[in-house]
């Protein structure tokens, strides 16, 4: 993994910037926002796009001028900038030898599947290569071929795997030196919280991002818009789509004992915060199996309603943060 020289030293400085990094998070997407390059799912690459457009002169000259205007914005861009490229000093891909890494991998996933972006937590942070095949949920064509009628579903170099933290094991094993014959605590600990994450932290989701008619809406209006539907589908999915999943989420909520769906979220994530036992990951220094299994289950909500507000109520901010650096662009295959 690439790290800093002065690990303890930078690190300590991580921690120092990232305490402040949610509004300057905010702070850097209203700034993008306003001058045009607006991603709403990921500030931080939205803001180096910018940053990179700046610097080419692609702007035109009026929109160079309004920028020469904002010189207060431009200092606390300028701050941080600086912050960000400490962390992605601090926190990165890690980087396997060339003949580990598989030939031809695909993802068959929906977009917005919590279990399907686990899978891409690992694969981005190991930068496997992969090509994605979104599936329609309805007729599920692209998945005709398997008997298996759930996402995701991995093919590498030919051979189906189905089942997210199966996946990620078996691929684990194949591709993370020496991972198939660790032992001990580490491992224990690992897999406890791999576990946790299928059989308590999934629950915590749809009751949260289906509560309430708007959430429910901006939930199926992030699922249409990436998902794999028809120009008409688009609309009875949003609609109907966010309708049935309200009552659902109720029926949910029920099964799982969530009286209040906010508070059990958040509960959830402090119980996450008080396992890494202020450790930058709970793989130590650098993210675990667990990290990234956490990490991908919650990003399909971190920039929605329920996942605003789950960092603004508990201290997950600063991981979830590390974990954007360490995880990083996404080594998915542009079609
Ligand atoms: N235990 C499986 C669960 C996978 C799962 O339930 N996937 C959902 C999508 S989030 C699915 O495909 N449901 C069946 C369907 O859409 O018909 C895993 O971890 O991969």
């Amino acid at each position: 993994m690439r790290r800093a020289s002065s690990l303890a030293a930078s690190s300590a400085l991580s921690r120092v910037l990232l305490a402040s990094s949610e509004q300057q998070h905010t702070r850097l997407f209203q700034v993008t926002s306003f001058y045009g390059g607006l991603n709403a799912g990921s500030p931080r690459r939205s803001f180096s796009t910018s940053m990179r457009s700046i610097s080419r002169g692609v702007y035109s000259g009026t929109a160079k001028y309004f920028m020469s205007l904002g010189g207060v914005v431009a200092a606390s861009v300028a701050a941080g900038a600086s912050s960000l490229l400490v962390e992605e000093e601090a926190y990165a891909k890690e980087l396997l030898k060339p003949d580990l890494v598989p030939k031809d991998v695909v993802l068959y996933q929906y977009e917005a599947c919590p279990f399907c972006n686990k899978v891409k937590a690992f694969l981005d942070y190991y930068d496997v290569p992969y090509k994605v095949v979104e599936v329609n949920p309805w007729s599920k064509n692209e998945i005709k071929w398997s008997e298996y009628k759930k996402v995701p579903i991995l093919t590498v170099d030919g051979e189906p795997l189905v089942d997210s933290s199966a996946i990620i094991n078996q691929m684990g094993n194949r591709i993370i030196p020496g991972r198939s014959s660790s032992t001990g605590k580490t491992n224990d600990e690992e897999k406890k919280w791999c576990r946790w994450v299928d059989d308590h932290l999934v629950h915590m989701l749809s009751p949260n991002i289906y509560r309430n008619t708007s959430e429910a809406l901006e939930s199926f209006d992030y699922i249409a818009n990436n998902g794999n539907f028809s120009f008409s589908e688009k609309y009875a999915v949003k609609y109907a789509g966010a309708a049935a999943m309200y009552f659902v989420s109720k029926k949910l909520k029920k099964k799982y004992n969530i009286t209040d769906e906010r508070a059990a979220l958040y509960e959830s994530a402090e119980t996450w915060v008080n396992a890494l036992d202020g450790r930058d990951f709970l793989g130590g220094l650098k993210p675990n199996l667990a990290d990234l299994a956490v990490f991908g289950v919650l990003r399909p909500i971190r920039y929605l309603k329920a996942g605003r507000d789950m960092v603004e109520n508990t201290r997950i901010g600063e991981w979830y943060l590390r974990m954007e650096v360490a995880v990083g662009e996404s080594s998915r295959i542009k079609a």
